[in-house]
Formats: structure tokens, C-alpha cells, sequence
């Protein structure tokens, strides 16, 4: 007979409200209180979902022969973040093939052309910075990224409109986890920036725009799928946001470079004249530790037993991505930030999952986690090297329910200077 038990169960019909409640903390929470790294609650309207925490768990949520992800995202997460008929929702020949095409707009040339991009983007902006009293570094993350992305991307961008976009792109993914005012902004934006880029994309297809063809609106508005077709203007719009969306939320992670940088003693100094390694220690450090992307979902794709659970077709499960980047059995003093610790350390696909875990090409790891890490480095180099910059006193914390997490301040500087 296999071996078969009881998971704990976090009892209630529906516990969204604990969820929303203890935020990043809540899978944690309750693993530590069964003493296990599997439990099952009601979530989403009651749905019974199997929550599932460390390297292990990453390996079993990325073999798809038994997770897929049709109908695991929520509805509110569709209408905000990921769009309808995004890759997210995709599984199998379909989802190989579109991925193709994320992975094709990461060659090491357009790489470095989006850190280039970014730079002189920078560069522009800390001279605007220099003539003010003080400056949030969030917001201003969010449009020098705005920019930066649509340039990549192909996306044509007026000067007057990188404010309203900006927000907009910031929108998508603040309103994703929230309720109410919150969250209505972020479907407000969708539709607007999906009617944007839908214009775009059919002035593309008709030759009226001519765009780079390196650049993500003209592969995704020429790519035919596995069957030959165009993707409808819809489903492309949502691929571009797919696209320009994230590297604008690469801001909340500048944050937390910043925040490392002034927070944890002695950081800073390291950093001075060191090599590329240490940067890239640093930023890894930064996605283990800070929250930022809560879990991910899929579903079970068939019954199936696994550490002594039967799992049944359908069941939602939830990945703790933050929880697994601080488990105890993967990590040591997972709550410490020790960029150290990736010196000698033999790189696995399932346990720094900050932007997901598995492979690139088969599975749903994020595409864009290359672009984060190069964004992040250089960012680093431009705080340390090209800039002064004073932060003043501010509320610094960052909660553990809201999501994304933030500090509360947005990362305040003044008496702003380029070196
Ligand atoms: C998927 C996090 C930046 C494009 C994902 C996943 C996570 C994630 C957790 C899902 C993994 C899963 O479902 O198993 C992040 C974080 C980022 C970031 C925290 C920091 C800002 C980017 C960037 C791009 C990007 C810069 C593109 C330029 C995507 C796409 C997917 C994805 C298209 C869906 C992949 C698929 O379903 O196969 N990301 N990401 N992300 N990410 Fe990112
Ligand atoms: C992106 O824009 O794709 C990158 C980062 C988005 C982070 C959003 C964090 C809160 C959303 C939680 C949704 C959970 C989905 C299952």
C-alpha cells in the first residue's frame, strides 16, 4: 500500500479573509504551526486549495504532468495583472510555443540594450532630481521604467503621456491583490492600455507603423501561432503589456536595492569597487529576501498521490514563493540578508524562486527574470557610483500584508547630486 496521510487543514469555509489579513505570511504562518510544508484551506469562494512550500514542492508544481494552470488564475488577477488569454493561463504545445516567442526577445543583444536604454534614461532623470527639494524614488523608478520599457519594446511614447502610462503600467500590478478604489484603478488601466496598444498593433500589421524588428510590438504583432494565425489584437495587446508591465514593477525591487543599500551596515561599502559578482550577490539577495510576488497558482491536472496526499483533479494549489525563498531547510538564517551566502552556492531551479522556479522554455518561470537581474545590477551601480544622494528620516517599513509590498515613504531622497 503507498503511503497515504492527513494534511493539516486550516479550518473555515473560506479563509480569504486570513489570507488577505497575513498577506505574504499567511502560508508560512500556518506551515509553521502544523510543523508541515503542506496543508489544505477554502480560498477564492470556498475552493479547497493545497498550499506547498520548498524545493520539493517546486519540482512537483513545475511537472506538468501534474499542475496546469487553465482556470487557476482568479478572475481579478485576469481582469488586472495577467489579462485574459495571457501566457499565464496557458499550458501544454500552446503555451511551449508562445514562450518561444518571450524567450526570443532575451537575446544577450537586446539585453544589454535594454540596460542602455535604461541608463540614459537614468542619467536624464538625476539631472531633473538634482533641482528638487526631494524626490520618491518609487514614482520616479516607475516612469524611467515606463520609458525605458516602451523604447524596448518597440512602443511608441509620446512626452506628455509618460505620466498618465506610467500610472497606468504601475496600476496593473498594485491592483492585482487589492479591493475596492485600489483595485478598480488597475481594471480601468487594463482597458485603456489594452486600447492603446490594440491601435498600435494593427498600425503595425498594416504597415502605417514601422517599429524596430528586433522589438516586442513587432515579433508579437508578425508571430503566428502553432496553427499559422496571427494572435487577435486583443491577446497580442495583452502580450505586450506582458511585456512592458513588469519592467515597470522592476521599480519595487529598486526600492528594496535602495533600501538594502541604506538599511543593512556595511552593505554599501562592500559594494565600492567590487566586481560584477558581488552586484549579481547582492540583487540575488534582494529577490530571496524582500516579498514581492506572494505564490503562484495552478491546479492538478489529473488524481494523483504525492508525500502522502491525494491530490484530486481540479484541486487548486498554491506555490509560497516567499515562503520557500525563506525556508529554513534551503536557506540559513533565512530571515538575515546575507549576500554571501550565493557565493559557492550550486544554483538550482527550485529554491531561489522569487520569479518562479523550473525551466524557462517548458514551464512558466518567468521570462523576463535575466532583464530583472541586469536592471538591478545596474541600478545598483547607478546609486553607488553615479549619484549622492541624502535619505532623510521617513517611515521606512514595508508591510507583510499588502501586495506588492512597499515602504511606506517610497523611498525618499533629497539633496540629490550625479557624480
Ligand atoms: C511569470 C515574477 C519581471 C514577464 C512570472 C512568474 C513570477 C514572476 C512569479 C510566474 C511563475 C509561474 O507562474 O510559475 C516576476 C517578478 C518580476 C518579474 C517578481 C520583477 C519585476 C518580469 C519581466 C518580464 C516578465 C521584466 C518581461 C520583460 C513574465 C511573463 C510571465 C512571467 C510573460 C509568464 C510566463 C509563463 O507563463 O510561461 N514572473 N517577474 N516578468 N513573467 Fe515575470
Ligand atoms: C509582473 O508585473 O508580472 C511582475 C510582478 C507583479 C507582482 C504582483 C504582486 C501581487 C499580486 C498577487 C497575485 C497572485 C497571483 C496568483
Amino acid at each position: 500500500m503507498p503511503y497515504r496521510e492527513q494534511i493539516p487543514i486550516d479550518k473555515g469555509f473560506d479563509n480569504s479573509l486570513a489570507m488577505m489579513r497575513e498577506g505574504y505570511l499567511y502560508i508560512t504562518n500556518r506551515r509553521k504551526r502544523f510543523g508541515r510544508d503542506m496543508f489544505e484551506t477554502r480560498l477564492l469562494g470556498g475552493q479547497k486549495a493545497i498550499c506547498i512550500a520548498g524545493d520539493e514542492a517546486v519540482k512537483m508544481f513545475y511537472d506538468e504532468s501534474k499542475i496546469m494552470r487553465k482556470g487557476a488564475a482568479p478572475k481579478r488577477v485576469k481582469q488586472t495583472l495577467f489579462g485574459e488569454k495571457a501566457i499565464q493561463t496557458m499550458d501544454d504545445a500552446s503555451h511551449k510555443h508562445r514562450k518561444q516567442l518571450f524567450m526570443s526577445l532575451m537575446t544577450d543583444k537586446r539585453l544589454e540594450d535594454v540596460v542602455d536604454i535604461f541608463k540614459k534614461e537614468w542619467a536624464a532623470a538625476v539631472e531633473v532630481w538634482e533641482s528638487k527639494n526631494e524626490v520618491i524614488l518609487y514614482n520616479e523608478a516607475i516612469k524611467v521604467l515606463a520609458v525605458t520599457a516602451c523604447n524596448w519594446a518597440g512602443v511608441p511614447l509620446d512626452k506628455d503621456d509618460v505620466d498618465l502610462r506610467a500610472s497606468q503600467l504601475e496600476a496593473l500590478f498594485d491592483s492585482a491583490a487589492a479591493v475596492g478604489p485600489r483595485h478598480w484603478k488597475g481594471r480601468h488601466a487594463r482597458n485603456a492600455l489594452e486600447l492603446w496598444l490594440q491601435q498600435l498593433i494593427e498600425d503595425v500589421r498594416n504597415g502605417n507603423l514601422k517599429v524596430p524588428e528586433e522589438t516586442a510590438l513587432h515579433q508579437m504583432a508578425l508571430y503566428r501561432d502553432s496553427n499559422g494565425e496571427h494572435l487577435n489584437t486583443h491577446v497580442t495587446a495583452v502580450e505586450v503589456l506582458n511585456i512592458i508591465r513588469p519592467i515597470v514593477a522592476i521599480a519595487v525591487y529598486i526600492v528594496f536595492v535602495a533600501l538594502a543599500l541604506f538599511e543593512k551596515a556595511g552593505e554599501k561599502e562592500k559594494l565600492s569597487n567590487a566586481e560584477d559578482d558581488v552586484y549579481e550577490m547582492f540583487v540575488q539577495e534582494v529577490r530571496r529576501y524582500y516579498p514581492f510576488f506572494p505564490f503562484a497558482a495552478g491546479r492538478a491536472r489529473e488524481d494523483f498521490l504525492w508525500k502522502g496526499h491525494d491530490f484530486k483533479k481540479g484541486n487548486l494549489v498554491l506555490l509560497d514563493i516567499y515562503g520557500t525563498n525563506h525556508h529554513p531547510n534551503l536557506w540559513e538564517n533565512p530571515d538575515q540578508f546575507i549576500p554571501e551566502r550565493f557565493k559557492e552556492r550550486q544554483e538550482s531551479p527550485y529554491d531561489l524562486v522569487p520569479q518562479g522556479g523550473g525551466d524557462y522554455y517548458t514551464g512558466h518561470r518567468c521570462p523576463g527574470e535575466w532583464l530583472t537581474v541586469e536592471i538591478m545590477k545596474s541600478s545598483l551601480d547607478l546609486l553607488i557610483n553615479r549619484m549622492d544622494y541624502h535619505v532623510p528620516k521617513q517611515d521606512l517599513s514595508y508591510s507583510m500584508m499588502r501586495m506588492p509590498s512597499l515602504p511606506k515613504s517610497r523611498f525618499v531622497m533629497n539633496q540629490v547630486k550625479k557624480i
